[in-house]
């Protein structure tokens, strides 16, 4: 019986949760936000982020930590990352051969994915192979671009990390593995064997072998907190578990443990994702395959336009985020035909590189008209393009900062025809990384480990058979808008 402290590196902040197993509590938790979450490039397809950055703030938390808890009963410490992001360093994790690190956001990469698919023998037979065809943010693709474009500091690198692994080699001091959850993001790993691909690594870059890590299962002990943080904020050497994907990690955090069970995350990015039995990949290439910390695989479609996308359509009227309630509230479902697709940004999702937001039936509407407009194409999505998971599930779980809103929820519950459960804790993937430390150092059933931790909050949307019936009508007019849209700015 212990503290178990799960560190969540996402895209905006650094948040640290610690679970007591013996009061089944959380004992602690603080998040601080990054003063600059990625930097501007003058393209913007290019987005990065600076590991310094993340660096300083896991300092700053460790030392809260230290002062909030009981250290001695701190046993084991893993994480959640942001996915996709490669970090490049040299002998030791903090001798950076790059001074910044893409991210997840990055979309530049378009050319590399078309070699790869080309080297692999296209895109289904990638997804087949890695669990998803290539994409930009995927890390193979970001790799090669640089060791094209930086042919040099490639040579010099000795290690590539994941955002994960990397944060978890700081705390261990040298440099650690990466598990096979987040691992499955890079287009490098057989998702079957959980092993590095021979034939991508060759198609990505040469010499990749030995600079990519080791690859374990995320319940691995990989090490303890190093010397140097017990010295200075006198931490007992706990054990460091496996860092993971924020998405795997949020699975964990929501409790979902087998095939049928569905989220969806409403966070920087929008995100569905539940377990599968077995990684069926997506025929439409949409979707991912990846393997899941609780055992065989999860499947997942994400979204880039999300948050920061609902916060553009807020802004641009001057709302709070009630009034971008109270306009959900005093609109009808189905917005009498009015739609956006929000692509402010390039899209995940379908695959859109060059931004532009389509509106229908918008020109002359009001404020609430557009808010209505951006959820209910953003839900229908979200619907659309989890289809190939094929799970109909008995109740869609909901986590991320736009979950507190009852009224998207109800828009969920009703695109969906499913019931709503709301959860109370919106740092899913911090909690969900405490709680595989407390299951790897414990090894007890994962139905065990929830116990206590992950309960939906009383609040449960049901769906209304009017509004189920106006989307029923209105999703494959979506779905057409799309079509045409898609057809317009990728001829
Ligand atoms: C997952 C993805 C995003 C990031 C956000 O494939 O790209 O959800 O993990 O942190």
């Amino acid at each position: 019986m212990g503290l178990y402290a799960g560190f969540d590196c996402s895209t905006q902040s650094l948040t640290v949760t610690v679970i007591d197993s013996r009061t089944r509590q959380i004992a602690f938790k603080e998040s601080v936000a990054f003063p600059e979450p990625f930097l501007e490039a003058t393209d913007p397809q290019v987005v990065h982020a600076s590991p310094q950055m993340w660096r300083q703030t896991l300092e700053l938390l460790l030392e809260r930590l230290a002062r909030g808890i009981d250290r001695r009963r701190l046993r084991a410490i893993s994480g959640s990352a942001q996915q996709h992001g490669s970090v490049y360093c040299g002998e030791t994790p903090e001798d950076l051969t790059r001074p910044t690190a893409p991210i997840w956001m990055d979309a530049s990469t378009s050319r590399e994915c078309r070699e790869i698919e080309g080297a692999l023998g296209g895109p289904h037979a990638v997804a087949r192979l890695t669990g998803s065809r290539c994409h930009p943010r995927f890390t193979a693709p970001q790799i090669r671009k640089f060791a094209r474009e930086s042919p040099d500091e490639f040579a010099r690198t000795v290690r590539i990390h994941l955002v994960s692994s990397w944060m978890a080699s700081l705390l261990v001091g040298v440099h650690a593995p990466i598990d096979h959850a987040d691992g499955s993001g890079m287009n490098l790993m057989d998702i079957r064997a959980g092993q590095w691909l021979a034939a991508a690594m060759e198609a990505t870059a040469s010499g990749l072998r030995s600079r990519l890590p080791p690859l374990v299962p995320s319940s691995s002990v990989i090490g303890h907190l190093s010397e140097y943080w017990q010295n200075r904020f006198d931490l007992p050497a706990a054990d460091v578990i496996a860092w993971s994907g924020d998405n795997p990690c949020s699975l964990v955090g929501i409790g979902l443990f087998e095939e049928g069970q569905l989220a969806i995350s409403l966070g920087t990015s929008d995100t569905i994702f539940g377990p599968l039995e077995s990684p069926r990949v997506s025929s439409d290439l949409t979707g991912h395959v990846f393997a899941s910390p609780t055992g065989a695989y999860m499947g997942i479609t994400v979204f880039r336009n999300g948050a920061l996308a609902r916060e553009r359509v807020r802004d641009s009227f001057g709302m709070s985020w009630d009034q971008f309630s109270e306009a959900l509230r005093h609109t009808p479902p189905g917005n009498d035909g009015a739609m956006m697709l929000p692509w402010f940004e390039p899209e995940i999702t379908p695959h859109v590189p060059n931004p532009g937001v389509h509106r229908y039936r918008l020109e002359t509407a009001a404020a609430p008209a557009h808010v209505r407009a951006i959820v209910e194409a953003q839900v229908m999505a979200l619907a659309r393009h989890s289809e190939w998971m094929g799970v109909r599930p008995r109740a869609i779980h909901a986590v991320g900062g736009a979950a507190v809103n009852a009224e998207i929820l109800q828009v969920v519950a009703d695109v969906f025809d499913t019931e709503v459960r709301r959860f109370e804790n919106a740092d899913a993937a911090a909690l969900g990384a405490a709680l595989r430390a407390f299951q790897a150092d414990t090894a007890v059933p994962w139905t065990e480990v929830f116990e206590g931790f992950v309960s939906p909050l009383g609040g449960r949307v049901r769906p209304m058979p009017a509004h189920v019936e106006t989307y029923r009508r209105l999703r494959p007019i979506h779905a057409e808008h799309e079509a045409a849209a898609l057809h317009s700015v990728n001829p």
